[in-house]
């Protein structure tokens, strides 16, 4: 499902009003017309990524499907990554190049969790095949792909990674084409880590940072949420400011916090200062979704609202 959010935060349609359906139809034969099993949708301005285990299907593959400017859906759903085993958690950036897309997921068919990637063009057709992004004998799973502001051409991939005993948030970079920097098993480096479950990183990209202006100091070019298992009163939303090399600047700080659950976030940024935070929470009963405004200084504009609810 999809809905709008006003630039101030406010759902348009009012919080249990004006959803849609965003993805396609991905049966085949007698299923046809039919949808599967939908997971972990990860949408940009022109184009929603997926994982789904289709009708009748045995496994989860990765969708993507076009949209068009009102964010209805555009011709049908295509597999991006499909065959054995589950892909799945996929995230998509523009790659800039002839209008191509960079999608990144896990895949369990190695291991219990690599994490993958491909090329395909704005028509949805491969561009390159499978690479291998970080692989090894931990669990790498949950892939947040956003630009590398130092390196035009590079991009920073966060993910989850169980090689500490429990789940911390590990990085590494991959090139326009593809190319991982140090390669699947190295170039791999430590951004989040606690004794505690850290899981769900979403990387917002600050496109109001020139390349030339984040080559000449070390301030916040992205933002990385994630969700900490806090022992005392279940998940909740961490946000830390990333330095122009991709390491932590500061330390963590809490987005959404306190008794209950508050997980799963993701966000865009809706001014030159001030980024949109979403996650899901119980605080209603059931889960909801609630979002705030954060500041690309880190700091909580205002008070948390409810973008949807049922
Ligand atoms: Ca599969
Ligand atoms: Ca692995
Ligand atoms: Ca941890
Ligand atoms: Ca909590």
């Amino acid at each position: 499902m999809a809905r709008r959010v006003h630039g101030n935060g406010l759902p348009v349609g009012g919080p249990d009003d004006g959803a849609w359906e965003l993805t396609g139809a991905t049966g085949t034969g007698p299923a046809a017309g039919q949808k599967g099993d939908q997971r972990s949708p990860a949408v940009t301005e022109e184009l929603v990524v997926w994982s789904e285990m289709a009708p009748g299907g045995t496994d989860y593959d990765v969708y993507a499907q076009r949209l068009f400017p009102n964010l209805r859906a555009q011709a049908a759903p295509v597999i991006v990554a499909g065959g054995p085993g589950n892909q799945a958690h996929p995230d998509v950036v523009g790659n800039g190049r002839n209008g191509e897309w960079l999608i990144v997921w896990d895949e369990d068919t190695t291991d219990a969790g690599d994490v993958l990637g491909r090329r395909i063009s704005a028509a949805l057709t491969p561009r390159s095949a499978v690479f291998e992004v970080a692989k090894g004998v931990g669990i790498a799973s949950d892939p947040t792909i956003a630009r590398d502001l130092l390196d035009n051409d590079t991009f920073l991939v966060v993910f989850t990674d169980d090689r500490n005993g429990n789940r911390d948030l590990f990085g590494t970079r991959i090139t326009e084409a593809g190319v991982p920097r140090g390669g699947p098993l190295g170039g791999q480096f430590e951004v989040i880590k606690s004794p505690e479950e850290d899981y769900a990183p979403s990387l917002i990209y600050n496109p109001a940072r020139s390349f030339t202006e984040a080559r000449e100091g070390p301030r916040t070019r992205n933002i990385l949420l994630w969700t900490h298992d806090d022992v005392a009163d279940g998940p909740d939303v961490l946000g830390q400011r990333l330095n122009n090399n991709g390491l932590v600047q500061g330390g963590p700080f809490d987005v959404a916090a306190g008794p209950g659950i508050q997980a799963v976030p993701s966000g865009d940024l809706r001014s030159l200062e001030n980024w949109l935070v979403i996650w899901q929470t119980d605080a209603l009963g059931n889960l909801d979704i609630m979002g705030v405004e954060l500041g690309v200084n880190g700091v909580i504009r205002r008070a948390p609202r409810v973008l949807a609810t049922d």
